[in-house]
């Protein structure tokens, strides 16, 4: 077997990974990376528990953003109705529900290119409300000044969201309304900021081998990789331009998620969006590859995600079981 040595993240003078690196541990046989995989996360995480967040869509729907994938975008015929941000006193009540069903963390969402400035004071005070239940906050509203990325870290917001989604090369086959260069600008700003970073990326795009990899080492070779992964299955929605896109082939959907683990050995990835189409068996794979973040409950934004009971007996069959929050940190 090919012995793979991980880079270390912490050294002060970091080493990138290559694409050479990234391909060869790829294109292993699946027995040998999925050891490998696995191994490296046995190092820093429980291999039997898993991450628990919870999704609220906080503005739906008639957002000016052309992302071929999403239903919220208004400029595809996608049938979904648009609605105006959400009261903090709603989205509180239902980040409590979220804890009783066992989430730690509470992520919101809003169809915005970006969030206005009448916006940021509902904003502000739903993270301190969500953050005052006990639990971590996580926001993802579209692209951040450095001024607006300061003023949700000082509310106490914990992570932010903002996907870089695919290669820097296939970006405009998917977005045309921004740029790669763009998105990496807002995380930026959410790192100097001072929080949490999650990006992740899209499979099923019709994206290439090379452009699932590139997307992966663009995240592994940041100054601080995020600390939480994102790998979403595309949820095809009828109407969008990527409604009848070609299916991820399941093996190659547990490699990225295996490389991503050995690229970015102490982060946190997330097997997200896409879990109601994959079997049981696929997600098992998932997790053995170095999965270990979730979202739970029978909602994402706007697309259905497992449920309560399915997930349940999931777990129970694998022996799998929710992280609990670290309150020492
Ligand atoms: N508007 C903000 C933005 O785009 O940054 C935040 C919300 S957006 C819906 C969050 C992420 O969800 C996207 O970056 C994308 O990676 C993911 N996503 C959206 N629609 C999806 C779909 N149909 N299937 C899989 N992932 C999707
Ligand atoms: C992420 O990477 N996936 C989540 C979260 N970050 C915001 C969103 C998934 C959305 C799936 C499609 C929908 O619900 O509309
Ligand atoms: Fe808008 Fe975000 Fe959907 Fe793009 S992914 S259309 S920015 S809500």
């Amino acid at each position: 077997m090919n012995v793979v040595v991980p880079v270390p993240q912490d050294d002060k003078v970091r080493s990138l990974w290559t694409r050479e690196d990234a391909e060869r541990l790829y294109n292993l046989p699946l027995n040998d990376l999925l050891f490998e995989a696995q191994t490296i996360h046995r190092t820093h995480f429980d291999p039997n528990k898993l991450q628990m967040s919870r999704l609220l869509s906080i503005k739906t729907g008639g957002c000016p953003e052309d992302c071929g994938y999403c239903s919220q975008s208004a400029l595809a015929p996608t049938g979904l109705k648009a609605s105006k941000l959400m009261e903090v006193e709603r989205v509180l009540a239902e980040a409590r529900k979220a804890k009783d069903g066992g989430a730690t963390r509470y992520c919101m969402g809003a169809a915005w290119r970006s969030p206005k400035e009448r916006d940021m004071d509902m904003v502000i005070a739903m993270v301190e409300g969500v953050k005052a239940l006990g639990m971590e906050t996580c926001m993802t509203l579209g692209m951040l000044d450095p001024f607006q990325a300061k003023r949700l870290a000082t509310a106490g917001l914990d992570y932010y969201n903002h996907n870089i989604d695919t290669s820097e090369r296939y970006y405009s086959e998917i977005i045309t309304t921004r740029t790669f260069a763009d998105r990496l600008e807002t995380l930026s700003n959410v790192r100097e900021a001072g929080m949490k970073v999650c990006a992740g990326g899209i499979l099923g795009m019709g994206e290439s081998e090379g452009d699932r990899i590139d997307m992966l080492l663009t995240l592994a070779n940041m100054t601080v990789p995020p600390e939480s992964v994102p790998i979403n299955m595309l949820i095809p929605i009828p109407g969008s331009r990527l409604a009848n896109a070609p299916k991820v082939d399941p093996i190659e959907f547990v490699r990225v998620i295996a490389l991503a683990r050995i690229l970015m050995p102490t982060s946190y990835v997330r097997l997200s969006a896409g879990r109601t189409e994959m079997s049981d068996e696929l997600q098992a794979m998932c997790f053995f590859a170095g999965a270990n973040s979730i979202f739970i409950g029978d909602c994402l934004l706007t697309a259905d995600n497992p449920g309560e009971d399915h997930d349940t007996a999931l777990f129970r069959r694998l022996g799998v079981s929710a992280e609990e929050l670290d309150t020492a940190q």
